[in-house]
């Protein structure tokens, strides 16, 4: 279905009409599911939604290691309860995708069999309690970063999924300071594994962002049609900017010997990320993708049974409904 659709739309992608689809997204007018729109840009929305619907599914792998693991039943509860809201915005992208002719079964094929991605950076080991304040500060803190611009993106289903996810995401990141701030108040043990949390987690933060403009694909693109809002670099100093003064007030080091206020540009300078790590990590060869990529694997297998049972259910329906006619 899907495939016919952009083929259509391909045929369709006229000079006048891409000019003035432009000019609605230039003027800041929301794009709905129903308005035309050229075939990159469905494609490239399917590509970006999708690949955040299941960033955010595969995202609750790392943190439910920990849910019967939580030193508290207070804890327990938070992080239970942070995981399901990740679920949710799984929920709600994926239905915000199904809007441009995709549906959620094709897009979790494209994603078991490689030919979708999810963020890099759920390929990376939770090993300690400490992980789950880090994910929740520096995980949730870039996914905040990236995504509260793109409440005003251009797409409407997008951008008002957003909104919601903003807010959760932003108590997600407060919960994950919170931890942060007890093990760095607790014993001498609890702030090395707070020290040693952020080391890890650290640079595959920074790389969330994607690649540095200069080696980001789509940014241009997407920039101009608004599918973006910002480049990969501006969100990645800005989200520095603000998690620096953070991890002082924690009395924590970030891993950078580089990194320092710089008066002039009014930014901290800082080391980037080692990209070839990145590029490893999301062609499959990170510490976790094997793991992750077998978890969602088998969850879609065990559930083969709802919905074979369901499409069951619905011929049932629409047969009897058909005899009654
Ligand atoms: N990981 O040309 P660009 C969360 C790929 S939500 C994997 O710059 P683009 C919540 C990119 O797809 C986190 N792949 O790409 C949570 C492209 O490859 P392709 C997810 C990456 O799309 C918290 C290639 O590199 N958030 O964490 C990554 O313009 C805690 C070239 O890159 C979103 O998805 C990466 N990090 O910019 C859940 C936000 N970066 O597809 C649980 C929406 C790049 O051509 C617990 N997405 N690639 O084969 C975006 O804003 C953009 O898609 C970017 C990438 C900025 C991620």
């Amino acid at each position: 279905m899907y495939a016919q659709m952009v083929k259509s739309e391909a045929t369709q992608d006229d000079p006048d009409m891409l000019a003035a689809f432009q000019a609605r997204v230039d003027a800041g007018e929301k794009i709905e599911p129903k308005d035309w729109m050229p075939a990159g840009y469905r494609k490239t929305l399917i590509r970006q939604i999708g690949q955040h619907a299941h960033s955010e599914i595969v995202g609750q792998l790392p943190e439910a290691n920990w849910i019967a693991r939580a030193p508290t039943l207070e804890r327990k509860a938070n992080l239970l309860a942070k995981v399901q809201d990740e679920a949710g915005h799984g929920l709600y992208l994926y239905c915000a995708v199904e809007t441009l002719g995709v549906s959620r079964d094709e897009l979790t094929e494209m994603l078991l069999d490689g030919r979708m991605k999810y963020s890099s950076i759920f390929n990376y080991p939770t090993l300690t309690w400490a992980d789950m304040g880090a994910v929740g500060w520096l995980v949730d803190g870039a996914a905040i970063m990236n995504q509260v611009p793109l409440q005003r993106t251009s797409y409407g289903p997008y951008a008002r999924s957003m909104v919601r996810i903003c807010k959760e995401e932003s108590f997600h990141q407060r919960q994950g300071f919170h931890v942060m701030m007890a093990m760095v108040k607790g014993s001498e043990a609890q702030k090395r594994m707070a020290q040693d949390a952020l080391n890890r987690f650290w640079y595959p933060a920074l790389m969330m962002f994607g690649p540095s403009d200069k080696d980001s694909v789509h940014s241009e693109q997407s920039m101009s049609w608004k599918i973006k809002m910002n480049t990969n670099d501006e969100l990645r100093q800005k989200f520095v900017d603000e998690t620096v003064p953070q991890a002082e007030y924690l009395g924590l080091t970030i891993p950078d010997e580089h990194m320092k206020w710089n008066e002039d540009t009014g930014h901290y300078d800082f080391t980037e990320p080692d990209w070839s790590e990145f590029f490893e990590v999301i062609q499959g060869n990170g510490p976790c993708n094997v793991d992750r990529i077998a978890a969602r694997q088998k969850a879609w297998d065990d559930g083969a049974w709802v919905r074979e049972a369901m499409v069951a259910h619905a011929e049932k329906k629409q047969s009897r409904k058909s005899a009654a006619e």
